[in-house]
């Protein structure tokens, strides 16, 4: 099996008098506007038509060699998508960016200004979705045929507004306007079941039969979205199912005067793709989310289908040679059964054959260990939404049943814990089990969290399939989050280690031998002092007040959690002001605490701490007796395009996480990659970055695992850190007065609520002491320039591992077993 490192030789070459033309042709014809007339908008709109032209033939070109090649294939099943904006990688990856750039500028026109009218598609919550979007960069830039599937939600995550320090959700509008990169497929349109009945019928042989008559159908739209690989070679797509009512419009109700009711079925299919559910790791327990999860798997498995028959007919013996299916998480477990249902009911292959299929196919991807986020479904919910599904879950169960008793017989036990179904008040499906018993290969995402699925998720399914549960540490696309996010950066290390890195993120290490070389030192500190002025001249316009690019630039971008802990980095903000408020010589370097951070709308107490941040952050920036020392930025509506302008600016990045809590992290990644110091647990990915850079080049503080576990076990009594330590009782203490919050006291006590009296569920006054610890050690190495523009440099230098290709490579030879199918030109 091959997964190749590829090479950057291009596939297509247009100069700038050909860019150009194309872009001002894409003014007149596309959008009935001229140069004058033009916007930013318009002009954006114009370049993208102008990059579609390329992308199309890409697309084009990919799909015919990947048919002639009768190749196999991965499908990345994901409800998440977290792409960003697109022309900008998409000019990056066809190598057309400088002469984009020139073109434009010949035009009266900046290209940088145009790219700022793109919306980010934020088809996703956080982590998740971004490494979907990560990875089907890496398969496109790897040539591995592949395509990505998932919903096209109307809405995607919620933009944040931020008022009075308090977050508001709006909606999100990604396509109002029109997108200019997706296609409709409505040649590929699918339809899918849902609700009604079975009926069992009795075949001539005596086989029952079951026929599933659905109360509702829907109709899947494909929408397919470019997935342009580094040299511009394949173009995979990202295709995305956009429900519609499958029925035709009641004319005879419209006529009759039921305006209304013409339309509701209408509505509730159109439901389906409406919004992205915004709960990153909670159980959403909503009807309309299975029926989302089922919805994509089902247009999915059908169009799948659809092009395997093309070639193969209705043989069946090669779809496990040419497809793939990779899970991301429990959300697209229901694919499971219902390859089962149209293998077994509808293909009439044995129940056998069929699941011997089946779990060659499917393979799974754990990212949390939250039991809140290990999804579970009604029984209740299924039998009416999903009736057949269901008597498919209990016959998978009902065998797998015998296969526990024949390795722990009589255990009954054993049997309740890995049984799919959880009995209780309530029957329920366990997704995760049904994922692991459906599946030939599950993987965590970091080596920790991988050991802990085996012993602590899922251990006797490791007991039972040795060999099964594995792990592929995470990455990220070094495209998006180094090449094109911090050109300058990219520049300095074109110089010194050539410019291929992007595709063998490895020679960084290249950057090594000059971390001790002071004129590179120099170099390198002055690109971050230029990235950190553009992001202060980003926080001077969205917030209004100046910060100082010669202060610590310490960065926490992520969702709001309580385990991802921002709170405890809330409290040593706090401690800092209070130690500088009692004594204005304390000594320390100039900080500017930076905070990126959506919270999911139902979690109450996430949007406190966001504004528990905004309240102190007020005070602090307005308080002249400290903001020259500490100022702090909470940058409303984070997403992954201010993530590329907040990542190379960072001197720190925090990942602070209670350990064994994050599953592996990605930010830590893109931090790391672009020269900020991490300051951490040992949790995650972390661990494996900290094993790449040395103890000497990152600060770990805290309890580990096992000390949690303990600390747990032993019964954790948070107000003994209280009364101990001064300073935690002190800041606590204050959350409770209405300094923060004037006229409003107790606004911000929910926090100390929930640290004291509801058992800081996630350690943060146990960790505390040695986070402030780490802090004051982040302080002192930064002040020595050389000492850390050595450490920025060997994190850069050491984050060869952490490429998205590396990831993919992994799953390429240990999971999916592909192979690469290079596209030519011509
Ligand atoms: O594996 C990707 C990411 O997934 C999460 O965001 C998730 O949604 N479960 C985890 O929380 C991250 O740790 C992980 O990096």
């Amino acid at each position: 099996m091959s997964a190749k490192k590829p090479n950057v030789e291009r596939n297509v070459t247009i100069n700038k008098s050909e860019f150009k033309a194309a872009v001002v042709k894409h003014l007149h014809c596309t959008l009935g506007t001229d140069e004058n007339k033009a916007n930013n908008h318009a002009w954006w709109k114009a370049t993208c038509s102008a990059m579609q032209e390329q992308v199309l033939e890409g697309i084009r070109k990919t799909q015919k060699t990947h048919y002639l090649n009768d190749t196999r294939a991965v499908h990345y099943f994901s409800a998440e998508f977290l792409m960003g904006r697109l022309l900008s990688n998409n000019l990056q990856n066809f190598g057309l960016f400088e002469v984009a750039n020139d073109a434009l500028n010949e035009l009266g026109v900046s290209l940088s200004d145009v790219l700022e009218e793109e919306p980010d598609m934020a088809l996703g919550n956080g982590g998740l979705g971004r490494l979907a979007a990560c990875f089907i960069d890496s398969l496109a830039t790897m040539e591995l045929p592949a395509i990505g599937y998932g919903i096209h939600y109307e809405h995607g995550l919620f933009r944040q507004e931020i008022q009075g320090g308090a977050q508001i959700e709006r909606p999100d509008s990604w396509r109002d306007y029109g997108n200019p990169w997706e296609i409709c497929r409505p040649e590929s349109i699918q339809e899918v079941s849902l609700y009604g009945y079975v009926e069992t019928k009795y075949g001539e042989n005596g086989r029952i039969q079951k026929e599933w008559h659905p109360g509702h159908i829907v109709k899947g739209i494909p929408w397919d979205i470019p997935v342009v690989g580094y040299g511009g070679k394949t173009v995979n797509v990202l295709r995305l199912w956009q429900s519609k009512s499958s029925g035709y419009f009641n004319w005879d109700v419209f006529n009759a005067g039921g305006y209304v009711d013409a339309q509701v079925e209408n509505v509730q299919a159109e439901t389906i793709s409406k919004v992205l559910y915004p709960n990153d790791e909670t159980e959403a327990g909503k009807e309309l989310r299975l029926i989302q999860q089922y919805f994509f798997c089902a247009c999915s498995l059908k169009d799948i289908i659809r092009r395997y028959k093309r070639a193969h007919g209705d043989d069946w013996s090669r779809f496990i040679d040419q497809v793939v299916i990779q899970l991301n998480d429990t959300h697209p477990a229901i694919a499971i059964p219902e390859l089962m249902r149209i293998l077994v009911d509808r293909a009439e292959l044995d129940w056998d054959r069929a699941w011997g299929i089946c779990t060659k196919v499917f393979a799974y991807t754990n990212h949390t260990l939250l039991p809140e986020a290990l999804e579970k479904w009604p029984a209740r919910m299924l039998e009416k939404i999903l009736p057949r599904h269901l008597e498919i879950i209990y016959e998978i169960n009902h065998r797998f049943m015998k296969e526990v008793d024949k390795k722990w017989p009589g255990d009954n036990a054993v049997k309740a814990r890995l049984s799919i179904i959880e009995e209780g008040n309530e029957k329920m499906v366990r997704m995760g089990h049904l994922s692991v018993i459906g599946s030939f290969a599950v993987n965590g995402v970091a080596e920790l969290h991988s050991r802990l699925v085996k012993q602590n998720l899922f251990p006797e399914f490791d007991a039972l399939w040795p060999g099964k549960l594995t792990n592929v540490t995470n990455g990220i696309t070094p495209r998006r989050w180094l090449k094109a996010c911090n050109p300058a950066l990219s520049k300095l290390i074109d110089k010194k280690v050539g410019a291929d890195w992007p595709l063998d993120l490895k020679k960084l290490e290249g950057l090594e031998k000059y971390a001790g070389n002071k004129t590179f030192q120099k170099q390198f500190m002055q690109v971050k002092q230029q990235n950190k002025q553009l992001l202060a001249a980003e926080i001077k316009e969205s917030l209004g007040f100046d910060v100082d690019t010669n202060a610590i630039f310490d960065v926490q971008i992520k969702r709001l959690h309580e385990y991802k802990r921002q709170h405890l980095a809330l409290l040593h903000i706090m401690a800092l002001y209070r130690r500088l408020l009692e004594n204005p010589d304390y000594d320390m370097h100039p900080r500017v605490f930076i905070f990126g951070a959506k919270a999911a709308p139902g979690y109450k107490l996430a949007k406190d701490i966001i504004y528990a941040i905004n309240k102190v952050a007020d005070k602090i920036n307005n308080d002249a007796r400290v903001n020259q020392k500490l100022k702090v930025a909470f940058l409303p509506n984070y997403r992954v395009s201010l993530a590329e302008k907040m990542i190379p600016a960072a001197d720190v990045s925090e990942q602070i996480s209670t350990a064994g809590k994050e599953a592996s992290g990605t930010g830590n990644m893109k931090l790391a990659l672009n020269g900020a110091v991490t300051i951490g647990t040992l949790d995650g990915a972390n661990i494996e970055i900290a094993e790449e850079v040395g103890d000497d080049n990152i600060f770990i503080f805290g309890l580990t695992v096992d000390e949690v576990n303990e600390l747990k076990a032993s019964g954790y009594k948070p107000y003994d850190y209280y009364y101990k330590n001064p300073e935690i009782k002190a800041v606590l203490d204050w959350l409770e007065t209405d300094y923060f919050t004037p006229g409003k006291p107790g606004a911000l006590a929910s926090i100390k609520q929930s640290l004291l009296d509801h058992g800081d569920q996630y350690l943060v006054l146990a960790d505390y002491e040695a986070y402030s610890k780490a802090q004051e050690e982040v302080d002192k190495a930064y002040r020595d320039k050389e000492r850390w523009a050595k450490m920025a440099i060997i994190n850069t230098a050491k984050m060869g591992k952490f490429t998205s290709d590396r990831s993919i490579r992994d799953y390429v030879e240990r999971i999916w077993k592909l192979n690469a199918c290079p596209v030519r030109k011509g």
